[in-house]
């Protein structure tokens, strides 16, 4: 290439102001500043990346480096997860804050640094410390690699909903208030559609986010559940919603009148403007299967307005799913399949090294500052996570002993009818575990959900791979007759996994990936309680399959 036009790509790069030629590096900065915000008729302080949230959209295309600098101005210390990437070999830019790095704390910086290999699709990032994800996150869209089509038909536009919760109080006061108690949270007093509650019946000058649409078009909707603590129903009045992506994973196109998408997914759906004219309500609102757990139950409405729609033309309704309403959730969950074609197959690990049962799930500890004498706490194989002083990676990596150790169980202590009624003592152990394997190495593990406090669906988070879904059911897994019945062929392929109430899910990964890489529950109530567990993936042979060395100014403890 001539340098001069090789010069001006990169200054044009480097500003972000093309999209069709390759830049191959993504240069972002995000402020984390405090921003006075007012929604539902009351205002708070929140944290926000450069004074927004949901905070900037990150485009990048496959096979791009990312390079986003952190600048915390806020009190707090902070740390950000780009959810669903891979970061082969490159932990130190995953984020969990004492898991891969220490946080960035007030008056610092940090550079992530990563190379999106082998994705495109959309994902979302977020704070991953205290609960700042509430307002510290936004989606994260990774293009194919230029001249590669979708493998599905071309959509007119696209449009990024990022779904999340609104409290009125400040977030920390809440579980801050929570920890003190030994209780539950305060549940979130809306959810939001790109930040916008919709209309709610006590704030009138509340309104909801307008998706204009011209007749005849069609638009992929990327679709993000950034909230804390809720699995969301998703659907639009009078419209089919084809889904063709989860969690950046192609999969076969089905039509279907409503999403389920629990915390930390992502779903690409195509919507066609096929009405001619009208309002259309779009509606999100809670998925909750255990009725002694509260949530908040507000449904949050968006419109599709088609255009040249006067304001007082009709306005198609649609009735939200009941909350409980388990069957329409099943018939989402079991209708995805990866879409395993030539180009993009599912390599699903046919056999396993190791195979791990994790039972997940509630306990109760004593605490004599409490209410009651005893808090609530969880658990992953009766092991409620404690979070170490120095990052876990960092620990590995330069072998600083004392800091974790590699016990953690591969199978539940004492084996019980998970599903039935509770043991006598719900008490739990404490502790830094991790799992450790082999580089490349197999694993399959069935996440078994608990009836201890109450059985309930637990959206399950992998960082650093991909899995493969390859079996679901109710009440206790049975190895002989389950294991039977698995998909080996197009299970769906995804980062977030949704633990039916009551029941369990297989999933299977290659640990391709050296490094430490966090396992939890996306429900940050349960992830501060304590779901939540580490897998330490050793280096296989050679640079290509080692951890890289750590950046320069990976921050410090
Ligand atoms: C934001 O709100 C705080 C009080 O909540 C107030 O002290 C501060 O002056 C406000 N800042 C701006 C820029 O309005
Ligand atoms: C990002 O990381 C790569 C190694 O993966 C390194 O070559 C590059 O210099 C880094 N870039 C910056 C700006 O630190
Ligand atoms: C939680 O809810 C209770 C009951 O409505 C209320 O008294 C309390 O102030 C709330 N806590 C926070 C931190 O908002
Ligand atoms: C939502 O929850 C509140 C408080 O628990 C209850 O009063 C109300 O009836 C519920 N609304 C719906 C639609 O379930
Ligand atoms: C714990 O305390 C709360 C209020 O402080 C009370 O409503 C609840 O019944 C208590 N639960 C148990 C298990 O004692
Ligand atoms: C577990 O308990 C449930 C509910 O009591 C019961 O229906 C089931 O048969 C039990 N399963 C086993 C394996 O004992
Ligand atoms: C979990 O560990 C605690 C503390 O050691 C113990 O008391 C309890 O019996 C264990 N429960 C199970 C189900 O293994
Ligand atoms: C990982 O294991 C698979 C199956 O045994 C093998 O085909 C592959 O070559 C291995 N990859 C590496 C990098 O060792
Ligand atoms: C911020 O992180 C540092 C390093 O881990 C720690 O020493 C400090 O206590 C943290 N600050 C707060 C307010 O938690
Ligand atoms: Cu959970």
């Amino acid at each position: 290439m001539d340098s001069l036009v090789r010069v001006l790509i990169l200054v044009l790069c480097l500003f972000q102001v093309i999209n069709n030629v390759e830049c191959r590096v993504r240069r972002y900065n995000f402020n984390v500043v405090m921003k006075n915000t007012t929604r539902l008729c009351s205002s708070k302080q929140i944290v926000t990346v450069n004074g927004k949230s949901p905070g900037p959209t990150i485009y990048a295309r496959e096979d791009d480096t990312v390079l986003i600098n952190v600048v915390n101005h806020v009190k707090y210390n902070v740390s950000i997860h780009w959810h669903g990437i891979r970061q082969l070999r490159t932990g130190w830019a995953d984020g969990p804050a004492y898991i891969t790095q220490c946080p960035i704390q007030p008056g610092q910086n940090y550079v992530y640094n990563f190379t999106i290999t082998g994705q495109r699709g959309t994902l979302l990032w977020h704070a991953h410390i205290l609960w700042l994800r509430a307002t510290v996150h936004g989606g994260l869209v990774i293009l194919p690699k230029l001249g590669v089509p979708y493998p599905f038909p071309k959509p007119d536009h696209e449009v990024v909903l990022v779904l999340a919760e609104w409290w009125k109080s400040d977030t920390e006061a809440v579980i801050n208030e929570a920890l003190k108690s030994g209780l539950a949270p305060n549940v979130s007093d809306a959810h939001t559609i790109n930040g916008h509650p919709g209309p709610v019946s006590n704030c009138p000058s509340t309104v909801g986010f307008n998706l204009n649409v011209s007749p005849g078009k069609t638009y992929m909707l990327r679709l993000i559940n950034a909230a804390l603590n809720e699995e969301l129903f998703f659907k639009i009045a009078g419209h089919k919603l084809t889904v063709v992506e989860v969690d950046a994973t192609y999969v076969k196109p089905f039509k279907t009148d409503t999403i389920l998408i629990v915390p930390g997914q992502t779903t690409n759906i195509l919507v066609t403007a096929d009405k001619g004219a009208g309002k259309y309500m779009v509606a999100a609102s809670p998925f909750m299967d255990t009725p002694t757990v509260a949530v908040d139950n507000l449904t949050v409405t968006a419109t599709l307005h088609y255009t040249g729609t006067l304001s007082n033309s009709p306005t198609s309704f649609t009735n939200p799913p009941p909350q409980n309403a388990t069957p329409i959730a099943n018939n989402f969950i079991s209708a995805l399949r990866s879409l395993n074609s030539k180009q993009y197959p599912a390599k699903v690990p046919q056999n396993v090294d190791h195979s791990l049962l994790f039972a997940v799930g509630l306990g109760v500890n004593s605490c004599p500052s409490c209410n009651n004498g005893s808090r609530v706490v969880a658990s992953v194989n009766n092991v409620t996570f404690v979070m170490p002083t120095v990052s876990l990676l960092q620990a590995h990596f330069f072998n600083v002993k004392g800091v974790f150790t590699t016990d953690f169980p591969g199978n539940p202590p004492v084996a019980f009818n998970y599903t039935g009624n509770p043991p006598k003592n719900l008490a739990t152990n404490k502790g830094t575990k991790v799992y450790k394997v082999s580089y490349n190495d197999t694993i399959q593990v069935v996440l078994q959900d608990t009836g201890i406090i109450a059985p309930e669906n637990h959206p399950v988070h992998l960082h650093g791979f991909n899995f493969f879904a390859v079996g679901r059911g109710l009440g206790n897994f049975n190895p002989k007759i389950d294991t039977k019945n698995f998909n080996l062929v197009d299970p769906v392929e995804r980062n977030t996994i949704g633990v039916p109430s009551g029941g369990w899910v297989a999933i299977r990964f290659r640990a391709d990936n050296p490094g430490v890489w966090f396992m939890h529950c996306h429900l940050e109530v349960h992830t501060t309680w304590g779901l939540k567990m580490a897998f330490l993936v050793d280096n296989g042979k050679g640079p290509s399959q080692s951890i890289l060395p750590p950046p320069k100014d990976l921050p410090k403890c």
